[in-house]
């Protein structure tokens, strides 16, 4: 019988950027939720010790290590690290979580399971039926909500919780081709990955998830991040509808 890959290995890639308070608990968590996986905390050199507290916890836990960056460099370029540093390792699924808690271990075996059923990708999902928030302010919602639904408009997307940062990945998905050129920073590189997802033909699946806004530590989203995703998602729906017309002949003639 040929293993599945989601009974393989499986690396947690945790980005953090000011987490001290919140990184421990989760890291207890998580290794009581699924403790066969290896964890990799990608922190880019936080001010408040993140990552002198993430080394500690990889001191009493071979399973987890600590890629420490040089900076604050954004989401996107420490999860292509993260990835780089999983891929080079031969795991066969790699998970993507926030460092905040928002992101409950508990669900991961809910993700892995949907890998194990045939998906490529499984996306935990706030939009989907069974889906939920919890202390979210309600502007939060508006704007993640919204930014859904444009991204899967204009993007064509079969996809409720775009934006979403909770993810498995069977590792044959991020390939070279499929990560090449990725340039966004901010929250928009959720976005873009599951474009490049969908566009290179995996199965993208979602699951619900109860999504639990942080208690200690502020947000890092930004109107620079907003604004990084709307001309990013607004120039990539330009660009697929003037292939689809392209392609279609509309516009040559
Ligand atoms: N390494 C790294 N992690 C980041 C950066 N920006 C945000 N994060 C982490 O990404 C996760 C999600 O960020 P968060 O501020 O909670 O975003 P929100 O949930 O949308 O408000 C958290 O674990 C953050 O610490 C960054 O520039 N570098
Ligand atoms: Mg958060």
């Amino acid at each position: 019988m040929t293993q599945d890959p989601a009974d393989g290995r499986v690396l947690v890639i945790i980005p953090t950027y000011n987490e001290a308070q919140n990184l421990p608990p989760l890291l207890e968590r998580l290794r009581l939720a699924v403790p066969e996986c290896d964890i990799l905390v990608a922190d880019d050199n936080s001010p408040d010790g993140t990552g002198r507290i993430a080394e500690e916890a990889a001191a009493g836990d071979a399973r987890i290590r600590v890629l420490h960056r040089a900076g604050k460099e954004g989401l996107g370029a420490a999860y292509l690290a993260g990835f780089a540093w999983g891929l080079e390792r031969g795991y066969d699924v790699l998970v993507e979580m926030d460092g905040d808690g928002s992101h409950q271990p508990e669900e991961l075996p809910r993700l892995l399971r949907a890998v194990r059923g045939g998906a490529d990708v499984v996306i935990g999902s706030r939009w989907v039926p069974g889906g939920r928030i919890v202390h979210w302010p309600k502007y939060r919602e508006l704007l993640s909500r919204g930014g859904s639904t444009y991204s899967r408009l204009l993007l064509g997307l079969p996809i409720r919780d775009v934006t979403g940062g909770f993810r498995a990945f069977r590792a044959h998905v991020l390939d070279a081709g499929l990560l090449a050129d990725v340039a966004s920073q901010g929250y928009c590189f959720q976005v873009d990955l599951a474009h490049r997802a969908v566009r290179a033909g995996h199965r993208v699946a979602e699951v619900p998830i109860t999504f639990v806004e942080r208690s200690h530590g502020d947000s890092k989203m930004s109107r620079d991040i907003v604004v990084e995703a709307l001309w990013r998602v607004t120039a990539w729906g330009v660009a697929s509808r003037f292939r689809k017309l392209t392609r279609t002949g509309t516009l040559e003639s």
